[in-house]
């Protein structure tokens, strides 16, 4: 992609009503532009990090064997006053009259439509365990929407919902989640702390959130040190909680094992048992022909939220400093001096050779170096390629880590063959 072409509406004007780095940065690099209070426009650059996350959240889940639907966003009222939650909901519901009258609302969560198109379909004991998920569009009514997409109104979640014949197969399948869960945030080069948690308006009686370590995250952390050396299996049963939750009296460790933190709930999951499928009437009958309710959880991931997540673990004073597997681009190739010929046969020649195998972020715009330099390090592409008339003359290009910010300096055919693969 040439920059040229590129929507990134960079500004280096800093919001004054942006608390945090996060929401500070993404409106800086052009990612998001706010509609309302809570509700925003995701512009190209956030679009990029948006599909990274999807894919790797959608190949975990694959793995995992659930299978991915898109459940409508807008939901009868009927559905919900069926599972009791429609009154208990509150304000945050967003709730829709259609011209007939109709009541609806805008989906804050979909255990109810889980369970209805469970019940549909599914007759036979058989056909458990089942486990669907989505990654779709949510609204709630938030009192206090803050910090951009952090907390937003209108946000992106991945939901999961699993159907089981009993406890033990619900308490796998929960087990599993949580596994894929550590894998999925891992992957995106994040540090998962999960905690014991409260459910809340989804119910039930297991849960667990999870959190990436953020200075400014909203939550504090207290947990056993042992927690990041900790293998997965031990990571269920590590003591970790979060908040209010934590109560010195009766914490199971001593202070001198406790560590504190502030984290980012990026996930929270939960198991609930027979919550919705046996108000809503979702069974299956057994082998004996009698009806079972299923073993029901739910699984959510704030996939809006992880990018301001990811952007609070991954920045400095100059910009954002992407993890590679989740960069809008891979590489960009700055050409600082556009009315210099070499400048110019070197970088298109440059363009043309490493797009073949990576996404790559051309700068060619007319600007002073200064502009182009700045954007690189706001935007925060995980290498910058730097062509300027002077390194060039000597035969020389630069090669900037955004991690790490060291330049190295090097040949045009050491660059070509760092980016061949
Ligand atoms: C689990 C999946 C649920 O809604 N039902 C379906 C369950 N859980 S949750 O904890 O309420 O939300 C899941 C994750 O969504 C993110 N999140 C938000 N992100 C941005 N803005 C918000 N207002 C917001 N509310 C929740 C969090 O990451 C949460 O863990």
């Amino acid at each position: 992609m040439r920059f040229s072409d590129f929507f990134a509406p960079t500004s280096k004007d800093v919001p004054s009503d942006a608390k945090i780095a996060s929401h500070r940065l993404m409106l800086r690099a052009g990612m998001i532009s706010q509609t309302a209070s809570g509700i925003y426009c995701w512009l190209p650059l956030a679009i990029r990090v948006l599909d990274k996350i999807i894919k790797i959240i959608c190949e975990e889940q694959d793995n995992i064997g659930a299978n991915r639907v898109l459940f409508s966003t807008v939901q009868p009222a009927d559905l919900w006053m069926e599972s009791g939650r429609y009154d208990d909901y509150g304000k945050e519901m967003l709730r829709i009259q259609d011209r007939k009258g109709g009541q609806f609302l805008y989906s804050p969560t979909n255990e109810e439509q889980a369970t209805d198109i469970f019940r549909k379909y599914v007759k036979s004991y058989r056909c458990l365990p089942t486990m669907l998920y989505q990654i779709h569009w949510k609204f709630r009514d938030e009192i206090r929407p803050r910090f951009g997409v952090m907390r937003g109104r209108e946000f992106l979640m991945k939901d999961g919902y699993s159907f089981a014949s009993n406890c033990e197969e619900a308490r796998q399948i929960y087990k599993k989640v949580f596994k894929a869960y550590i894998k999925t945030f891992r992957r995106m080069g994040l540090t998962p702390i999960p905690v014991q948690a409260d459910t809340g308006p989804i119910g039930g009686n297991i849960s667990h959130e999870f959190h990436v370590l953020a200075e400014t995250g909203e939550s504090t952390l207290y947990y056993d040190k042992k927690l990041l050396k900790a293998t997965d299996d031990e990571l269920l049963n590590t003591f970790a909680v979060a908040d209010e939750k934590y109560d010195p009296n009766t914490s199971p460790i001593s202070e001198d094992q406790l560590q504190i933190s502030n984290g980012i709930e990026v996930g929270h999951i939960f198991y609930f048992g027979k919550k919705y499928s046996e108000p809503m009437s979702a069974f299956v009958l057994n082998e004996h022909g009698e009806k079972i309710y299923p073993e029901m959880g739910s699984y959510g991931i704030g996939v809006s939220r992880l990018i301001a997540g990811i952007i609070e673990a991954f920045h400095d004073n100059r910009g954002i400093m992407w993890p590679e597997p989740v960069a809008p681009f891979d590489v960009t190739i700055l050409n600082l001096h556009t009315k210099n010929e070499d400048c110019c046969n070197i970088s298109e020649k440059l363009y043309e050779i490493i797009s073949r195998k990576k996404d790559v972020l051309f700068d060619d715009r007319d600007l002073s170096v200064g502009e182009k330099l700045g954007d690189a390090d706001l935007i925060g592409i995980p290498w910058q390629i730097i062509i300027g008339q002077k390194k060039l003359s000597q035969g020389i290009i630069e090669l900037k880590n955004r991690q790490s910010n060291k330049i190295e300096e090097m040949t045009l055919d050491a660059v070509i063959e760092r980016f061949k693969k």
